[in-house]
């Protein structure tokens, strides 16, 4: 393979935290052989109400998975109030960049402190308390990262909920860990949408939500909102009427901090539950270790707060860090494919963080939207979601960083809290397409089928970890079986990421993607049993299956093939009514790019859908079929090939 390797930029290095491989192989190999030893020592980056009595207690065969086993913390003390008492209250925390380039504003830590403090004390007059689950279902408003620094701080457990999923969505998920407060806003603005009604969703989810006693409104654009009495509350006359200040909740390290829903290859989405203490050691550590944090950046993460990224890489890991940081409403190309060089030379950005699809969109529009704004700030790029592959990886490096930046290209997941695979920007050269080599304490190994190690290099298999790491999810919510199931049971003694990766002649890993039934569209994590379902609700559909295939921009499309009931005629009219019941059931998101209609599906003589042929049809891969003599009927290959509707 042989790839030409891009050396990190010497200025860069001479100031880094690591400065060469060396540096960075030696540190690696210490903290596998003496890890407790190495995350006691990192865990000091944080302040501790109380230590801890013992760092990690682990066993992957149960699953049990503890860090900084008695020690007390506060995840919002230790973002704000600690800074503010080492003299950096004024510092910038956020700068805010609304949709419309003409709206903005900036948070100081201190302006922070004072609204996370009141917000706290709101959610306590709300009957909110240690161990409450509170959902959010918000858009990229300054209010979102208060309102989960403020659950931090009382210790109550956010669930974010991403703002483009829809009421039914947002419905099961604030049933399954029964919240009992809902935040929202009014509605919503993203490129040239206007009027996103999240409020109006909000009502419809919260009409078969029992749990949920109270919601509270952020009034972003003043639209006018239905506001039932005693029920709904607007933020703005709330925060008014309490004091200030609000006493951190002392925490336990092992303490619920926020529950994530994920998609995974089955079901419903699974709920991620992260804790206190070793989730934010680990977000901490990795934002000043991979982006090589300095307190003069300025850091954006272009990501919504809605994700995994966005909760690690926007609100705990830079505020950790006294990062200052932008966050960004917007989309990339409104009001044109310059906004985001427009951002960057607007904050003086230095440390850009962002996805390979957003990538791709953007260099399909050429290079002049990037070369007439000034990037010189611009110190490291990172990207985050899929694979990047070499012609955006090249543009981003060119065109982007004018060849001076160095790109981390970070891999990792909503189950692992934080960045696991990725260069360290002053020490580790990197390779168009790989997230080069592991973090600090991560120790990946590849398997084969059996569960066996593939020992050496230039190896493809699956991706698993063979220990423990702080950042990793301790449990799915209300259901540790699933946890079990899901990630430790296929391969005992491992925690199984579902990623296939080859490791090339230097050791460094190429993720190769999922190698279950999960698509990634757009850097968004799509489940296709969940697309299946909901496609199975629309009027006259028998029967759907759902592959991936390959999308320019989005790296992976929806293809869906579906066969419909007797009778029924394939028609625009339904396909439309395919479109509007997916955008119901889960989000715009998830419509599928392509619909296939088909009078069979491929299945095994036992009823199961053979998706590698309709993964090789959706991918006009039509010249090898594999072994097709399982199926009930091998006749409905040609006619799918040909695209038979009967
Ligand atoms: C952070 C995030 C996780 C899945 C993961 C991979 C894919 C993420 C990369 C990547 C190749 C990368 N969390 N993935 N980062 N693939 N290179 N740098 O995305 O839970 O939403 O998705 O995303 O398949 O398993 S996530």
């Amino acid at each position: 393979m042989n790839k030409k390797k891009y050396n990190p930029p010497q200025k860069l290095s001479l100031n880094a935290n690591y400065k060469s491989l060396k540096d960075y192989s030696e540190e690696h190999k210490r903290s596998l052989k003496e890890n407790d030893v190495f995350w006691s020592e990192k865990a000091e980056r944080i302040e501790w109400f109380k230590k801890w009595k013992k760092v990690s207690d682990i066993d992957f065969t149960l699953p049990k998975i503890e860090w900084f086993i008695g020690g007390k913390l506060n995840v919002s003390y230790n973002c704000i109030d600690r800074h503010i008492k080492n003299g950096k209250g004024d510092a910038i925390a956020f700068y805010w960049e609304g949709n419309d380039p003409s709206e903005s504003k900036k948070l100081t830590y201190n302006q922070l402190y004072d609204k996370v403090c009141r917000f706290s004390n709101v959610l306590k007059n709300l009957n909110i308390s240690k161990g409450d689950r509170v959902c959010l279902y918000m858009q990229m408003i300054p209010e979102l990262p208060i309102a989960m620094l403020s659950c931090a701080r009382i210790g109550a457990v956010h669930s974010a909920v991403f703002g483009a999923f829809s009421s039914d969505s947002l419905r099961d998920r604030i049933n399954d860990s029964k919240c009992k407060l809902l935040i929202t806003q009014d509605t919503g603005v993203r490129g040239t949408k206007n009027n996103i009604p999240m409020k109006s969703n909000a009502d419809v989810a919260i009409e078969q939500s029992p749990s949920i006693e109270n919601t509270i409104v952020v009034m972003r654009t003043g639209e006018k909102v239905h506001m039932k009495n005693k029920r709904d509350h607007w933020w703005h006359e709330q925060i008014d009427s309490v004091k200030p200040h609000c006493e951190p909740e002392h925490m336990d390290a092992e303490d619920p901090l926020f529950i994530l829903y994920t998609s995974g290859s089955t079901g419903t989405p699974k709920g991620v539950m992260h804790t206190t203490g070793g989730y934010l050691l680990y977000a901490d550590y990795t934002f000043s270790s991979i982006f090589d944090h300095k307190s003069s950046d300025i850091y954006w993460c272009t990501a919504d707060i809605g994700w995994i990224t966005g909760h690690s890489y926007i609100t705990y890991g830079p505020l950790s860090n006294c990062a200052t940081s932008v966050i960004f409403e917007g989309v990339p190309n409104y009001p044109d494919f310059g906004r985001f060089w427009d951002i960057v030379d607007k904050y003086q950005v230095s440390l850009f963080y962002t996805a390979p699809t957003a990538l791709r969109a953007l260099m399909k529009e050429g290079d002049s939207w990037a070369q007439s704004r000034d990037l010189s700030s611009l110190r490291v790029l990172g990207t985050v979601g899929e694979p990047i592959k070499e012609p955006e990886w090249k543009w981003y490096y060119k065109i982007i960083g004018s060849k001076k930046c160095p790109i981390v290209d970070t891999w990792w997941q909503t189950e692992t809290g934080g960045i696991m695979i990725s260069p360290l920007p002053g020490a580790t050269p990197t390779k168009p397409g790989s997230a080069t080599l592991p973090f600090f304490g991560v120790d990946p190994v590849l398997l084969d089928e059996n569960g066996n190690e593939i020992i050496g290099n230039n190896k493809n298999g699956l991706l698993a970890m063979k220990s423990s790491w702080p950042g990793q999810m301790r449990t799915v919510y209300g259901d540790h079986q699933r946890f079990k199931e899901t990630y430790f049971t296929q391969f005992k003694g491992y925690y199984f990421t579902g990623d296939g990766a080859k490791r090339d002649e230097d050791g460094y890993y190429f993720i190769t993607g999922r190698v279950d039934d999960v698509l990634n569209v757009s850097g968004h994590r799509i489940g296709t049993a969940e697309v299946e379902g909901a496609i199975g609700k629309a009027d006259g559909v028998a029967e759907a299956a759902v592959v991936g295939y390959n999308h320019d921009i989005k790296g992976q499309g929806i293809y869906a093939f579906v066969t419909l009931m007797t009778g029924i005629e394939v028609n625009s009219a339904i396909e439309m009514s395919i479109f509007k019941t997916v955008t119901k059931e889960i989000g715009p998101h998830a419509k599928p790019d392509k619909i296939q209609f088909t009078s069979g599906l491929p299945k095994t003589r036992s009823g199961k859908i053979m998706r590698r042929i309709l993964r090789n049809i959706a991918n006009s891969n039509l010249e090898d079929m594999g072994d097709i003599s399982t199926l009930a009927d091998p006749s409905v290959v040609d006619k799918l090939i040909k695209g038979d509707q009967k």
